[in-house]
């Protein structure tokens, strides 16, 4: 199509016109930035201090962040404090060697006792420290909605990033500093019966877990293994749905340093597998992908960066043959759940092996699971081991479980 002006001898050697940016590039951004860092100013930091320390039953949250509290700073706010650590595995905080240097309980199985009625009676939080997000536990998110307290929501951005609304105070300043302010002083006023209870839940329910995942082999158990078996360091990525939850629930913290990172929000399961091989190019740490079957397929293109990217992973492929999130809802007996919400595909994941060379392995049973985990993260290429399971079998664990840990918890 011959097109007007168009010169049949190609690009003109002046194209630029002499301007050397246009055919060199900048050396250098186009704008260069320059943070600040907000820091609380004296009058908050008295106000802050004075709420903490009349506190008998306070609280550290720490919910999902990207550069958020920094484990330093959060180990020097919880010793000030004496208040226990509620660690969201997206908070970069539920790992580390902060879990066993600090004397308070850094807590990671809340998501599976907060609901009880055990934890009822203890009261209400008087106050609460909270950083990052909203918490990926809805136990814990609804336990702060209803807990009548005073709640601090420290948030560098003043973006007022909850789900809930319960915040009562923001507190627009950077988290290191603010915990580090607030620390400036000795603030424990905490009963020793409110950390012992956190204690003792923590111990409940982790017995509980490893009881339950030595006897049975189930989706919540792989989630524990992971968390459990990742080497130190690593970076962990954990699809949404189901892997994220139980990585909350049955992750238990750990002195390791891993960072755990998810992909929630608008965009949903689409570009899991992308994601997380882009986060482990940018990082020499071994990286462990775990995610579900129908996020899998639905990224499977992402696969290709395996070999674009020079990224090695170990995939751990939970394939329940559907979304298993879905039989939460209240409609999994309703005739359309199958095909409208479950979404059934007995697609056979194997061939990706050939297709994206990969090595691909179907083990079955946990102590399979284990060796060949173990084995995996220490070994060039990328390894998927698929886990097969049926969906409502692993809610039926995850139920029992927690009536199991509340019934302990009810119990002397
Ligand atoms: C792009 C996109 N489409 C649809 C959804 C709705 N959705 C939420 S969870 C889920 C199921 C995911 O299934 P799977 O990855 O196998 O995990 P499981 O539920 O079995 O844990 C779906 C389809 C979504 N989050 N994102």
């Amino acid at each position: 199509t011959p097109v007007p002006d168009d010169d049949p001898a190609g690009v003109p050697d002046d194209w630029a016109g002499g301007d050397d940016a246009a055919e060199t590039g900048r050396d250098g951004p186009f704008v260069t930035t320059s943070e600040g860092v907000a820091v609380p100013d004296e009058g908050t930091v008295d106000r802050v201090q004075d709420a903490l320390r009349a506190a008998e039953r306070g609280l550290i949250v720490a919910g999902p962040a990207d550069q958020g509290l920094s484990a330093d700073s959060l180990e020097r706010l919880a010793s000030a404090t004496g208040f226990p650590v509620l660690a969201d595995p997206l908070s970069d905080l539920r790992f580390g060697p902060h879990v066993d240097r600090l004397d308070v309980p850094v807590c990671g199985g809340y998501d599976g006792y907060l609901g009880s009625d055990s934890v009822e009676q203890w009261g209400d939080p008087d106050v609460v420290v909270r950083f990052g997000a909203s918490p990926t536990s809805k136990p814990l998110r609804q336990y702060l909605r209803d807990a009548d307290c005073r709640q601090f929501l420290v948030d560098p951005t003043g973006g007022w990033s909850e789900a809930e609304f319960t915040a009562t105070d923001l507190l627009v300043a950077d988290p290191d500093a603010t915990a580090d302010a607030l620390a400036g002083e000795t603030l424990d006023g905490v009963a020793a019966s409110w950390r012992e209870q956190f204690a003792r839940a923590e111990r409940v329910h982790w017995d509980a877990v490893d009881d339950t995942t030595a006897e049975t082999y189930w989706e919540g158990g792989v989630l524990s293994d992971v968390a459990a078996l990742a080497p130190d360091p690593a970076t962990l990525f954990v699809s949404n749905s189901m892997p994220i939850r139980d990585m909350d629930r049955f992750g238990r913290p750990r002195d390791a340093d891993l960072t755990v990172l998810g992909n929630r929000g608008a965009s949903g399961i689409d570009g899991i597998t992308s994601t997380a091989l882009g986060a482990g190019s940018a990082t020499a740490d071994p990286l462990v992908l775990v995610t579900g079957d129908l996020a899998y397929y639905h990224d499977m293109n992402g696969l290709l960066a395996l070999g674009r990217c020079a990224v090695d992973a170990t995939v751990v492929l939970i394939n329940n043959d559907g979304g298993g999130i879905f039989h939460m809802l209240p409609i999994d007996d309703h005739p359309t759940f199958e095909d409208q919400f479950r979404t059934p595909h007995g697609l056979d994941f194997e061939p990706t092996e050939a297709l994206y060379s990969l090595e691909f392995e179907r083990v079955a049973d946990r102590r399979q699971f284990r060796e060949r985990f173990a084995e995996s993260v220490r070994a060039d290429g990328t390894q998927v081991i698929e886990v097969q399971f049926d969906a409502g079998d692993s809610h039926a664990v995850r139920d029992r479980l927690a009536e199991q840990v509340a019934e302990t918890l009810a119990g002397d």
